[in-house]
């Protein structure tokens, strides 16, 4: 059924008024307990109040997510934040393509457009493409500082530098959503199917990079050379994996991301920084080659979370394949490298955790934590109903989203009774909206209709704040790292489409 409401992203709307679905009020299908209960741990963590004033409604909402996207708009791609992150990231980009796709196919297709138009010759998708007109202070490290990746033979001939790291392949997800949400609304289908055809190839070269050069064993996992590659940096899931990396000579550093957060703990800690930093110092000399890191990159990692993105990519592939008429043998690898995804996790299973376990070629080790990428088959969709009904379990226990004294009923980053949990250090506790929306999806396509419709609704009410935050405290649901933030916006629309959507079957 086509969604009906269009979102007005004309400069200063307001679509306040405009129907009777712009005056619900977003509230939980379900009540939370009372979210506001005593803090475990209260000497280490700060709390502040919720945020002030009333939620703001739903289509007010969608005018503001859309006004975020606008703004961060920098002509053909969107920057991921207005100051903190002022290039296009890879997969943020995939996420803020699936809300542009409400807005205008055209913009979303652009989105992805150009930052493939990146790729490197080995078909690896850099994580960032940087923004030449940003300012050089304004991020590091920036362009200056990978400067080096431009020499190597495999890096693209346009002007623009990007990064030498990768990112989580969401983008394969996100063009199949663009044919999706333009059928749905009637609108600009014969251009995102134009756009599937011609973007095929290259997320083909991407999906073919991460299942070769970044999986040379042929495991099914998605090898990363730096926490950075996993999207979620300071992750206690890579602590043990880090700590074993020992800082080697580099010249000095002035971190700039402090610069833009009221509170240092809402960012990776310094020691911390210094090996990311130092890392990045590794890939360069590597010359970013994925061969030559296998052998000198003292951080080797199989990521579960990038890997489950991956099955679900190249099922999204898979279809695309379908739509622009793909050769049969592209099928078929694609359908090899889902079933290897799929058996690649399962053999990565903790059965004592519930979870999935990411895992250290360095020392031969699972690294052993209780994070939100536990979840990978979830995410993946895993064909065992056994270790579905058992993940389901544990999202909802109060080791993740049923902890009593959440604001909301939505994962941490990380179990809030873990000993590293931190409620305001980024991947460390905090709430991420898109990682909401991910699950979401995936509990979607597991079938798990009323949970999914759970996470979405209490999702948006924790939007309500109409600030589009980078990430939340999941106790006073606050909105930390940087406002603004697109993907968080983006996320947004999509939901506030599904519900709408939703609400209009009879
Ligand atoms: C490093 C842009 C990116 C996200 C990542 C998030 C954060 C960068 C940083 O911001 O990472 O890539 O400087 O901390 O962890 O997931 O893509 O939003």
């Amino acid at each position: 059924m086509p969604v009906s409401r269009k979102v007005d992203v004309s400069e200063g709307a307001d679509a306040k008024g405009e129907n009777d679905v712009s005056q619900r009020e977003l509230q939980p299908t379900t009540p939370t307990s009372s979210g506001r209960g005593p803090l475990p741990r209260g000497d280490r963590m700060k709390t502040t109040p919720p945020p002030e004033g009333p939620p703001v409604e739903v289509g007010e909402l969608a005018a503001r997510a859309a006004a975020v996207l606008r703004k961060n708009d920098m002509g053909g791609w969107t920057r991921a934040a207005p100051n903190l992150y002022p290039h296009q990231w890879s997969w943020d980009s995939a996420f803020i393509a699936i809300g542009l796709a409400h807005l205008d196919v055209g913009r979303a297709a652009a989105e992805i457009r150009s930052l493939l138009d990146h790729q490197w010759k080995t078909g690896k998708v850099p994580h960032i493409v940087f923004n030449p007109d940003a300012p050089p202070e304004s991020y590091f490290p920036g362009p200056e500082h990978w400067s080096s990746a431009a020499d190597s033979p495999d890096a693209p001939s346009s002007p623009a530098k990007t990064s030498g790291l990768c990112q989580p392949p969401a983008h394969a997800i996100a063009v199949r959503r663009i044919l999706e949400v333009a059928e749905k609304r009637g609108e600009g289908v014969a251009e995102a199917r134009e756009f599937l055809r011609e973007i095929y190839p290259k997320l083909l070269a991407w999906h073919r990079y991460l299942a070769t050069a970044r999986d040379p064993e042929g495991s099914g996992l998605v090898t990363i050379f730096h926490p950075w590659e996993s999207g979620t940096d300071n992750s206690p899931r890579w602590s043990a994996a880090l700590e074993r990396v020992e800082v080697g000579e580099m010249p000095d550093y002035a971190r700039l991301d402090l610069e833009h957060v009221p509170d240092p703990s809402e960012r990776p800690t310094g020691p911390e920084y210094d090996r990311f930093i130092w890392l990045v110092e590794v890939n360069k000399r590597a010359g970013c080659d994925a061969a030559v890191l296998y052998d000198t990159s003292p951080f080797l990692v199989k990521d579960v979370l990038a890997s489950a993105i991956l099955v679900r990519a190249n099922e999204a592939l898979l279809e695309i394949a379908e739509v622009t008429g793909a050769p049969d043998g592209d099928r078929d690898t694609l359908r090899a490298w889902i079933e290897r995804g799929r058996q690649g996790l399962d053999e990565r299973w903790d059965p004592g955790l519930g979870l999935c376990l990411d895992y250290d070629l360095r020392v031969g080790e699972p690294l052993k934590t209780r994070t939100i990428a536990g979840f990978a088959p979830l995410i993946a969709g895993t064909l065992r109903t056994d270790r579905l009904r058992t993940l389901l379990e544990v999202l909802d226990s109060r080791a993740f989203l049923g902890h009593p004294d959440l604001r909301w009923p939505l994962p941490p980053s990380m179990g809030p009774e873990e000993p590293e949990f931190h409620p305001r250090s980024y991947w460390r506790g905090p709430v991420w909206p898109v990682m909401n929306w991910l699950l979401w999806w995936s509990l979607v396509k597991a079938g798990e209709k009323e949970r999914a419709t759970r996470l979405r609704d209490h999702g948006l009410a924790q939007l309500s704040d109409g600030r589009f935050g980078e990430y939340y405290e999941p106790f006073t649901g606050e909105p930390l790292g940087s406002d603004g933030q697109s993907w968080t916006a983006a996320v947004a629309l999509d939901w506030l489409a599904d519900q709408e959507e939703v609400s209009e079957k009879p």
